[in-house]
């Protein structure tokens, strides 16, 4: 399969994140987008390096004053104190309800906040230059996949999913799987199907496409209830205005098996083929798995080729795009059972 790489994704290091008020390691670390190549290239699906500018769709789905601020934002962090340079920036305050958000503080950490939905997203030096990139190579698959390739892979990280019109979470800052779906239809798709399978809901991109009904939004995850993101992913969320009716939850409890995650895909599909979709796009969270340190779904790697091979079933032309996924060692067989699933049941119809 077509498969683009993320060369910065190394820049975006940050070394710890907080968990239950203590500092511990990232889970999201650049090992994750290592191993993915590693196991494409094992394979032997060669990896390129995006070609296109992502600027003109970042514009699409996120807000001017949202780009300004994560393209600046380490520059800004290091204008307080050269000392910064070996410091996180953490938020610590974040405007609630009540509260505005229209006016930009001039304080650094209180526009970190405006601009981001939680404190587990650290940034780094290399932040935008990676996220920037990442956003590229999704341009990149979904331009391949536009002009004509069955299906396209965007390997990439930091992961996009939780990241809304103008604000960072989750580990995320750029929506990629937006400026995927975007992108298609800028090309000229008429209706775009995004399919989120990350074990997190992704109300960035719910966010995003709400209040639209050329890009239907669907998503499996872990119950908000219990879940990450917590204040988005319910059933009940199903589109608002032009877009009503084009978005579908499918929260499922922690704990879920195998079997009633595929029961829950079937629905997604059913939904899809009835949309009448000229594309899809699938955000590609690998936390499903059974092995993830911090989701508890309990797919195998062997029902990740399953689903590559129900994925193809529905016959378009798709951009794959990685989103999460923590046990960082089966990430790699994981995502290529997917894309090897997709294409071997390609090859049968
Ligand atoms: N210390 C994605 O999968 N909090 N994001 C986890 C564990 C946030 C996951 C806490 C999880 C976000 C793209
Ligand atoms: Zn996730």
């Amino acid at each position: 399969m077509i498969a683009f790489h993320n060369p910065l994704h190394h820049r975006h290091a940050p070394v710890h994140e907080f968990f239950r008020g203590e500092r511990v390691p990232c889970f999201e670390k650049p090992d994750r987008a290592q191993y993915v190549e590693d196991a494409l290239r094992e394979r032997g699906h060669d990896l390129l390096a995006p070609e296109l500018d992502s600027q003109p769709v970042l514009a699409q789905v996120h807000t001017p004053r949202y780009l300004a601020f994560l393209q600046s934002a380490w520059s800004q962090w290091l204008a307080l104190s050269p000392a910064n340079a070996a410091v996180q920036p953490f938020p610590s305050v974040w405007p609630v309800r009540t509260l505005r958000s229209d006016v930009e503080p001039d304080n650094f950490v209180a526009r970190l906040g405006l601009y981001s939905m939680d404190n587990g997203t650290p940034m780094a030096e290399g932040t935008w230059a990676a996220a920037k990139a990442g956003a590229d190579a999704a341009a990149s698959a979904a331009d391949r996949v536009a002009r004509g390739a069955r299906a396209a892979f965007c390997c990439t990280r930091p992961p996009g999913h939780h990241a809304g019109p103008d604000f960072m979470g989750g580990y995320c800052f750029l929506n990629n799987a937006a400026v995927a779906a975007q992108w298609l239809r800028n090309q000229g798709v008429p209706r775009v199907a995004l399919l989120d399978v990350d074990y997190h809901h992704g109300n960035g991109t719910q966010s995003i496409f709400y209040r639209r009904s050329d890009v239907l939004f669907i998503s499996i995850h872990g119950d908000p209830c219990t879940e990450y993101p917590f204040y988005l992913g319910h059933a009940d969320e199903t589109g608002e205005g032009e877009g009503a009716g084009f978005n579908l939850n499918l929260p499922l409890p922690a704990g879920t098996s195998a079997a009633e995650w595929f029961d829950a895909l079937e629905q997604a599909c059913a939904r899809i083929a009835q949309y009448g979709a000229g594309a899809l796009v699938v955000s590609l969270g690998l936390d499903a798995f059974e092995g993830d340190p911090i989701s508890r779904f309990a797919l195998t790697s062997a029902d990740f080729t399953r689903l590559g091979g129900r994925l193809a079933g529905l016959g378009l032309p798709t951009v794959f795009v990685l989103e999460g996924g923590y046990a960082a060692a089966e990430l790699g067989t994981n995502a290529v059972n997917v894309l090897e699933g997709f294409e071997t049941q390609e090859a049968v119809q």
